[in-house]
């Protein structure tokens, strides 16, 4: 049987559990996830090889009004990243109705003659599991779904006939990547997002949601299995720097040390890690600083 493969962009509302999806899928954690939404701030390419199948999947920012140069940059990539897909993701959440969001999807999807799976997510939250058919019939009536999946990220329920369905839209022509390519996004970036998670985990949304996060150095000991790193904060004010850092430094500490098991996890070997914290006032609207902390196309493409 011939190889076959497909782009696969994942798009949807902030918040549905669309980097939940990829990592479950793909059996790694490749995106970081919160509880809070607008996470996902760069296109993130991960993917999956299996049953002659090579699924390229590009999880983007969830979908909203756009506010600063940021906003802007979050729209762009998830535009840019239905324009050149085989397929799309729209998630939404169990138990949800429709909303400005999913239209100006279902009318991209037109315009492009684009096919589409509509996965809807988190059903293990779903008290009354029948009214998954309603749900369904206001959804189909957006747009000619190739299919609909109900499944949750959080249990695996439903993962497996989301492949499934995903690999019936692929085309033949070999695979683009090596087998064992897992994603795209550097160890640095990976590093500086997990650093961003447990921001977003352990302070309040508007802190971690003004703060962006750069790995400066990353070296290999000669003598031993250590990753030397320093990272930086970039933070708005002097009072959010203060709330970072916490009491005695406590608050900075337990963002690096929960980091530092993740990187320890992903890297395979111990990870001496250095944070500090910057004022950079308003970083979100300049687009040079934008650029040097790694929001850029050309790191992307
Ligand atoms: N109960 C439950 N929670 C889920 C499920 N999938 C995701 N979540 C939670 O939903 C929240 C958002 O998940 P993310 O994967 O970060 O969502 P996202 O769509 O990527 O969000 P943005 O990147 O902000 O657009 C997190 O707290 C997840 O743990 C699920 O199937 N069930
Ligand atoms: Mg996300």
């Amino acid at each position: 049987m011939e190889k076959k493969s497909a782009f696969v962009a994942i798009v949807g509302r902030p918040n549905v559990g669309k980097s939940s999806l990829l990592n479950k899928m793909l059996r790694h954690k490749v995106a970081i996830v919160s509880s809070k939404p607008q996470t996902t701030r760069t296109r993130i390419m991960g993917v999956l090889t299996e049953n002659d199948t090579q699924l390229v999947f590009i999880d983007t920012p969830g979908l909203h009004r756009p506010r600063n140069s940021l906003d802007k940059y979050m729209l762009r990539s998830v535009n840019e990243s239905v324009a050149g897909v085989d397929v799309c993701m729209l998630v939404v959440e169990a138990g949800t109705h429709i909303t400005e969001g999913e239209k100006i999807f279902a009318e991209k999807f037109s315009s492009l003659g684009l096919p589409a799976v509509l996965v809807i997510n988190k059903t293990d939250l779903m008290k009354d599991k029948t009214e998954i058919a309603g749900q369904i019939a206001e959804f189909t009536s957006l747009y000619d779904f190739s299919a609909v999946v109900p499944c949750s990220a959080q249990t695996g329920d439903g993962i497996d006939d989301l492949k499934k369905e995903l690999r019936g839209l692929s085309s033949e022509g070999g695979y683009l990547f090596d087998e064992d390519t897992l994603t795209d996004q550097p160890e640095r970036v990976l590093a500086a997002e997990m650093i961003r998670e447990k921001m977003l985990r352990f302070l309040d949304k508007e802190i971690p949601h003004g703060a962006a996060v750069f790995v400066e150095r990353m070296k290999d000991r000669e003598d031993s299995n250590i990753i030397d790193m320093d990272a930086v904060i970039y933070c708005e004010r002097d009072s959010h720097k203060g709330i970072i850092i916490g009491k005695g430094g406590a608050m900075l500490k337990k963002i690096g040390s929960y980091a530092r098991q993740d990187m320890e996890k992903f890297l395979g070997c111990r990870v001496n890690l250095k944070l500090w914290v910057k004022v950079k006032e308003d970083w979100r609207n300049r687009e040079n600083i934008l650029r040097s902390l790694g929001y850029d196309d050309r790191d992307y493409n």
